[in-house]
């Protein structure tokens, strides 16, 4: 029997979503692990190394970092139907940061005055600076114009198909709708008067939620431990010599983000190519994992 897919998440999560959309589209099953929103993740970082972020996904004792290297590991085991085409990781790219980033001050502008202190004392960890919510509130009038001239491109990229795709979805889709869904699920009142004047987006937005998640059930976070103690990990992608990095697989390795929540992980290099790093690491006693993270967005540096 293939191992199972566990997407280790929680409900409210943008990022999530988009890998809960993209289950839904290739019609998969899979186990959800529910992870705290905040830390410690006790029964995360074991498996990551101590990347915190959510989502991550875990087949065995593969364990994934990151949606961009969780949605094309889906794409690679089930082609059925093609979701990634032409230049979709940069779009993916603009969703994940540009939007993102944009959509983050929209929701806090609106929503800041009920979050709770520890969830503001966590993110302050998570980003390295202080989670401002004056200068948030301040910023809430021009960062929604942003957000309208973001939502204005979705718009035009829907000007004569359903979908950014074409007719059937695309990555495109998923990572824009990651912004849409969450300042429409956070924020309503401010996503319909930010939406008003773009019924295009609106429709596509419904059609993006018809698509579903997949069949889910739930797991807890020590059975998706056992599952790892109880699988050996896969063999590692293929590795691309030239790599302008340098390093040779079986260096100790560092690898973290470049933006935040740039705790490093370490381990020793199993692959490493243009899409993609791969490093082996020790999970409790002696049981190994692969842990994988994109290219673009991570630094992999010597130990
Ligand atoms: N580039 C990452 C970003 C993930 C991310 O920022 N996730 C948010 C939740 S949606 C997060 O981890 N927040 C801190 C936390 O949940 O502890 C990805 O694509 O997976």
């Amino acid at each position: 029997m293939a191992p199972e897919i566990i997407l280790h998440h929680y409900d409210t999560s943008p990022f999530s979503e988009k890998v809960r959309v993209m289950l839904g589209v290739k019609g998969l099953s899979w186990r959800s692990v529910i992870q705290p929103v905040i830390m410690p993740k006790p029964e995360l970082t074991p498996l990551t190394g101590g990347y915190r972020r959510i989502p991550v996904m875990q087949i065995g004792a593969d364990v994934y970092c990151d949606t961009q290297v969780i949605l094309a590991e889906i794409e690679a085991r089930h082609r059925r139907p093609d979701v990634v085409r032409g230049a979709d990781w940069a779009v993916n790219l603009w969703a994940d940061r540009l939007f993102f980033q944009v959509t983050v001050a929209v929701v806090f502008g609106e929503i800041g005055d009920s979050v709770p202190p520890e969830f503001i004392a966590d993110r302050e960890k998570l980003s390295g600076r202080p989670f401002d919510m004056a200068a948030m509130k301040a910023a809430a009038g021009p960062m929604k114009a942003q957000w309208r001239a973001h939502a204005a491109w979705i718009e035009r990229g829907l000007a004569s198909n359903d979908f950014l795709g074409g007719s059937a979805p695309s990555l495109s889709d998923i990572a824009a709708y990651m912004n849409v869904w969450w300042l429409s699920r956070a924020a309503p009142g401010a996503a319909a008067a930010l939406l008003d004047g773009l019924p295009k987006t609106t429709a596509w937005r419904e059609r993006m939620k018809a698509l579903g998640h997949g069949r889910r059930t739930e797991m807890s976070g020590a059975e998706a431990l056992q599952v790892a103690m109880a699988a050996m990990p896969a063999k590692p992608p293929a590795g691309e010599p030239a790599d302008p990095a340098g390093l040779k697989p079986g260096a100790l390795v560092t690898v973290r983000a470049d933006d935040y929540g740039r705790d490093a992980v370490e381990g020793r290099l199993a692959a490493v190519n243009a899409e993609r790093i791969t490093i082996v690491r020790e999970c409790g006693e002696l049981d190994l994992v692969n842990v994988h993270f994109p290219r673009v967005g991570y630094l992999l540096a010597a130990a």
